[in-house]
């Protein structure tokens, strides 16, 4: 279509128009709706993407592998509610985005994924293109949308709807199929110009229904022992003060979820997250603000809730059919948490009751037994280290720079740093999500010193790290504010598996023994520390802190110290026919 307006111009009148083309179209496109940073790897048929829109002053962050890209651009949209932008090439490029995007929809996070393609009168007829694939319908079942663009004329409208996809509603992926010959494709600037489409309020509120608001607050005040739960969703939406508000009028003990955590500061006293088992359990009435009841909450049943007692639950979330989706709501509260929080504390007025005092000091007691239990665990200074000592260092950190961003990944080295490591501000804890996927933590820590400014400490277990490892050269090149921490204790949960056959081998839950992981950022000129006692790593980790340098600390952790599965060993089927 745009092609055929440029041929049939007189070829005097086509040499004084401006042209545009399709690279320069989807550059414009992003850049008219506010986003100005793409996360990707070049190749054909993007490289002139990439360049173009350096050249146009967009920020282009290149990776060593899409699917590090891709968790950057995921978290990129959790932090700021715009979709964060992947950019891949055909098949291979794409599949290697893929995973993240899957992630990011499983986890709620807005991101695009962009990927160039190939022909399609080839791919259709399975003629053998370069890099053939048909990749929109494989796409399609893993996020929330997809979508192709044949003509320039209709890059404007593609990229508004991707981006009205991905952040409307319950966030999500989305992608946008880009074949080779669009990009190329030329058309009058100035029509071009005019296609464009900038989306007005993408995300527009979704208020709750009076009658749903009142059916929540009736049941939230018959309870005696009542709880709220926050979830990523309440740290996505971005309601800190109307969430914080809500907590403190009604006086009810909240537990965060991990990504939650930081909406109100751990320290906080009415946080109930030093008493998680006993809240869950004993608690009557459990309001959870974009929080899902899946299997990190044990699906709302069963021995943790305290069955077979039964409790009355409240769901606040933008999904409606999130609502029974495990076990029944008694008052589900369908729209954005910011407009429904505020509904709720409006109806609450300003003589909402305490709750019960026996329930809170009996939250509170358990609390100060479980922080005490603790304690000593985090102070002891010695060589070698196991989690809870150089963690309890770490805590120390990050409660004297509540401003940094910690990202965290590994079993253990995950499960323990997040009862560990209070956080005090909402959003600064990034972690495996939804389904614990490993290797999140580089493209996670670019991303979040990119999008934030602000110093980022990536904690991450060896196995961890070694999905996506190779970006510190990433982290290096763009000279981010990142210090990661390798809890190297020498393997998957432990170092210490013997291959049961006796055979030359080692196990397949081990790695080299002694491993220096330091040294890999010291080859692109990072800065690189081994350490083997909690005040070397505490040292260690300050002075990157204070230099803002690329660094990589390899901390020597005990190879036995570990469990298998970290926290949710339960969830592990073992054989009855294993050899010891
Ligand atoms: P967690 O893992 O922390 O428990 P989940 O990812 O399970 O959190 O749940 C997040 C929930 O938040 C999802 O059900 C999602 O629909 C919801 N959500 C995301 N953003 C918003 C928003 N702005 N308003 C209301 N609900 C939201
Ligand atoms: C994409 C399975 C869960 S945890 C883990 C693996 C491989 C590594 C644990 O070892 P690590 O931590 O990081 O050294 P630690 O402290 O306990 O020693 N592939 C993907 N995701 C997951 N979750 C796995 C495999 C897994
Ligand atoms: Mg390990």
């Amino acid at each position: 279509m745009a092609e055929a307006a440029v041929k049939t111009a007189e070829p005097a009148a086509q040499a004084e128009r401006e042209l545009t083309d399709g690279f320069q179209l989807v550059i414009d496109a992003l850049k008219l709706n506010g986003i100005n940073t793409i996360y990707g790897v070049p190749g054909i048929p993007v490289t002139d993407l990439g360049r173009m829109a350096q050249a146009a002053g967009m920020r282009v962050i290149s990776f060593r592998h899409e699917q590090n890209a891709g968790n950057a651009a995921a978290i990129a949209g959790f932090l700021t509610k715009n979709p964060g932008i992947c950019l891949t090439v055909s098949a291979p490029g794409f599949l290697n985005g893929l995973t993240a995007l899957a992630n990011a929809t499983t986890n709620c996070f807005p991101m695009i994924l962009i990927s160039g393609s190939s022909e399609r009168e080839i791919v259709d007829l399975q003629q053998g293109d370069y890099e053939e694939m048909d990749q929109l319908a494989i796409a399609k079942p893993l996020c929330k949308a997809a979508f192709r663009v044949l003509h320039a004329a209709d890059i404007g409208i593609g990229v508004a709807r991707a981006i009205r996809a991905a952040v409307s509603g319950r966030p999500g992926g989305v992608y946008l199929d880009l074949p080779a010959k669009l990009f190329s494709q030329v058309m009058d600037a100035e029509a071009g110009a005019k296609s464009l489409v900038k989306a007005i309020d993408p995300a527009p509120a979704q208020i709750p229904a009076p009658i749903a608001v009142k059916r929540a607050l009736d049941v939230l005040r018959s309870a005696r022992r009542p709880l709220i739960i926050l979830g990523k969703g309440a740290a996505y939406a971005q309601a800190d003060d109307e969430i914080r508000a809500l907590v403190e009028t009604s006086g009810i003990p909240f537990l965060p979820m991990s990504m939650a955590k930081g909406l109100l500061p751990d320290t906080h006293p009415q946080s109930a997250g030093a008493a998680r088992s006993t809240v869950l359990k004993d608690s009557d009435v459990v309001m959870l603000i974009g929080a899902r009841l899946n299997w990190l909450l044990s699906h709302g049943k069963g021995k943790t809730w305290g069955a077979p007692y039964s409790k009355k639950f409240i769901q606040i979330d933008i999904e409606p059919k999130e609502m029974d989706s495990n076990v029944e709501i008694a008052a589900p509260v369908v729209g954005d948490i910011g407009s429904c929080v505020s509904a709720l504390l409006e109806g609450m007025g300003s003589d909402w009751p305490s709750p019960p005092a026996e329930w809170i000091a009996a939250v509170n007691a358990r609390k100060e037994e479980n922080i005490a239990k603790m304690a000593p665990r985090l102070m002891k200074n010695t060589a070698p280290m196991d989690f809870h000592s150089a963690l309890g260092a770490l805590r120390t950190i990050v409660k004297e720079r509540p401003d940094i961003i910690l990202v965290n990944e590994g079993a253990n080295t995950l499960d323990l740093a997040r009862g560990i490591i209070d956080i005090y501000k909402p959003r600064k804890r990034l972690d495996v999500g939804t389904w614990g996927v490993m290797g999140i933590g580089m493209g996670f820590a670019i991303a979040a010193a990119i999008e934030t400014g602000k110093p980022v400490l990536a904690v991450e277990g060896d196995s961890a790290f070694g999905f996506c490892g190779m970006e510190v050269e990433t982290i290096c090149r763009y000279r981010l504010p990142v210090c990661v921490v390798v809890f190297n204790n020498d393997g998957i949960y432990r170092g210490t598996d013997v291959n049961p056959s006796g055979g030359p081998d080692v196990a397949t839950t081990v790695f080299v023994k002694g491993a220096r992981y330091d040294k890999i950022i010291e080859a692109f000129g990072g800065v690189g520390a081994n350490v083997t006692t909690p005040d070397e790593l505490k040292r260690a980790v300050n002075e990157a802190l204070d230099s803002g340098k690329p660094t990589l600390i390899n901390a020597v952790i005990d190879p036995a110290a570990g469990s298998e599965s970290g926290r949710i060993g339960n969830l592990n089927p073992q054989s009855m026919l294993r050899k010891k």
